[in-house]
């Protein structure tokens, strides 16, 4: 073991002896070899280096996924600059905050975003470089010429990997700083769990600018020398006929309920596969059981979150309970406890805290909100409400945060609550989320008209796609006259999400 806690020295250490294997093999059967990605990320890290980028610093980017952009965020790592990547839904209004509270000393975009961006760049940034979906850019063009050589820069184990925002239920997004080891540990936690070796090749359809992708997906496959077929994105033709190359596939529930919605899926198709792993949002028992009738596996499902990459799992071998998320993960903590943090008896139901080597150190820049979320004794208060059954087993039953999953992706009401009742003619809103056969849940919002002539339904919309990432547009829009109150005045959303659930 090298004593640099560098993650990108951990992947060298396990990249095949030879270097000419496939880290991927695109749809378009393009490869990419452990030599060539080596290679490239050296590049790009001697590029940002001597743009003026020193350990420590943000790169922040808002690219499509391709293959330059994983070997982006590698020279990111093996220089020791901070990974900051964004969805390529946000919006202007999004973006500011991020671009601003992160003071990246590089600013990577598309060519076609670069004149939103460019005005939010902050004065102290050094470079703003292009990146386009199929390489092109001033990216490419400005590190053609670097070394392919570079020396991994030393990090310790609590230097920061990547700077990852989650919003929340009050005030802005709070940035989640990952350390090199937290990335590291959780990594080799997991290959160790779900058997990756170097023999594996994972189907790898999700995007890269969240923890799903980036960190579980990529980092199973670096870490124990296997190969992807790596995809822009996911699309259930795409992704049935890539099945038969593949041993292992990740995903969030959408793309198990999408490939069993497609017409003559089923065995055949599954014959080299030994994994299904969701996460990001809860499986449904009859998902999991149509997907073990249709194609004879059982899809394991594990449970994480940013802040703490992933803290249990269902067993590669014994059983896989549908409607749970397995058991912690080895050297991962969990417990679940009362609001006055008492711990619970097995089977009863509150608040679930983790503590372990996968757990972030404290949001970016907001040591108060850090005090906030940790408990005395170090264990992180996760927002979501569980159970222990007496196996062992743990369950997610429910959210203590008001956060709606659509599609993998956590959308907090507040923020669209705010941009809502700032819209002329609307009084007051709730935002909700309802069950939905394909995101899991939708966004629904319920307004009530001002005393100015209120918008219609579709103006609502437009007027939120024009300010919000397009995930976080309402589905559905209602008009109420007024919104069901308890009596502390808090709106009751649980009498709302049961009145539309229904339509
Ligand atoms: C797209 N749309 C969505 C949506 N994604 N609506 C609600 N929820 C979503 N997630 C809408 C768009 O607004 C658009 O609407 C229409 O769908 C088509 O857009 P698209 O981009 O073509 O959609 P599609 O490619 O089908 O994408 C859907 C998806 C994608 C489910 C494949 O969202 C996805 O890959 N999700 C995975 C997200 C993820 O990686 N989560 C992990 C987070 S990490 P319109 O009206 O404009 O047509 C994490 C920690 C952990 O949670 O434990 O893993
Ligand atoms: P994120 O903030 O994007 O990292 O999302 C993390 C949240 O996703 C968790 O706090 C959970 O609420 C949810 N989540 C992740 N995996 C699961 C799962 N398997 N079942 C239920 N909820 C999940």
């Amino acid at each position: 073991m090298s004593s640099n806690a560098n993650l990108y020295a951990a992947y060298a250490e396990n990249f095949p002896a030879n270097l000419d294997a496939a880290l991927l093999t695109t749809a378009d059967g393009d490869t990419l070899t452990y030599g060539e990605a080596d290679a490239e990320s050296a590049r790009i890290a001697n590029c940002l280096t001597a743009l003026g980028a020193a350990p420590g610093d943000r790169v922040t980017v808002q690219v499509d996924k391709s293959v330059r952009c994983l070997c982006l965020y590698l020279g990111c790592l093996r220089a020791g600059l901070v990974y900051h990547p964004l969805n390529t839904a946000y919006q202007a209004g999004e973006l500011a905050y991020f671009l601003e509270n992160a003071e990246p000393a590089i600013v990577i975009c598309d060519s076609a975003g670069k004149a939103t961006i460019e005005p939010l760049v902050p004065a102290t940034t050094k470079a703003l470089l292009t990146l386009n979906a199929d390489g092109s850019g001033s990216l490419a063009e400005q590190s053609a010429s670097s070394s392919p050589q570079h020396s991994i820069v030393e990090r310790t184990e609590q230097d920061m990997a990547a700077l990852l925002y989650s919003s929340g239920t009050t005030g802005r997004p709070k940035g989640i700083m990952l350390t090199h080891s937290n990335l590291a540990s959780n990594n080799q936690t997991l290959v160790e769990a779900w058997g990756f070796s170097a023999s594996d090749c994972l189907l790898h359809a999700l995007p890269i600018f969240h923890v799903h992708g980036l960190f579980v997906g990529l980092g199973c496959v670096l870490m124990s020398g296997a190969s992807m077929v790596w995809l822009d994105k996911f699309d259930a033709e795409t992704v049935v006929k890539a099945l038969p190359d593949c041993t292992v596939m990740m995903g969030v529930p959408t793309y198990y309920t999408r490939l069993l919605s497609h017409a003559g899926f089923g065995r055949e198709h599954c014959a080299s596969m030994r994994l299904f792993v969701s996460g990001s949002a809860p499986l449904l028992s009859e998902t999991f059981e149509e997907f073990e009738q249709r194609t004879g596996q059982a899809i394991l499902e594990r449970y994480g979150m940013t802040e703490t990459g992933m803290n249990t799992s269902n067993p590669l071998v014994g059983e896989r309970r549908a409607g749970t998320v397995g058991f912690p993960l080895p050297d991962i903590e969990v417990r679940v406890v009362t609001e006055s943090g008492e711990v619970l008896p097995i089977g009863e139901t509150g608040d679930l805290q983790v503590r372990g080597p996968n757990v972030f150190p404290g949001y970016w820049r907001m040591p108060e909100k850090t005090a906030e979320d940790f408990t005395d004794d170090g264990f992180f208060n996760t927002g979501d409400m569980a159970l222990i059954d007496q196996d062992g087993y743990v369950s997610i039953v429910g959210r203590a945060k008001d956060m709606i999953i659509s599609g993998g992706l956590n959308i907090y009401p507040k923020e669209i609550e705010l941009l809502l009742d700032d819209t002329p003619g609307v009084s007051e809103s709730a935002v909700i989320g309802i069950p939905h056969p394909d995101f899991g849940e939708a966004v629904v919002a319920v307004l009530v008209a001002g005393s100015d002539s209120a918008p219609t339904a579709e103006a609502v919309i437009s007027h939120c796609r024009e300010k919000l990432a397009n995930f976080k547009v309402p589905k559905q829009v209602h008009y109420v006259d007024e919104l069901p109150r308890n009596a502390m005045g808090k709106v009751q959303k649980n009498v709302l999400r049961e009145r539309y659930a229904a339509d």
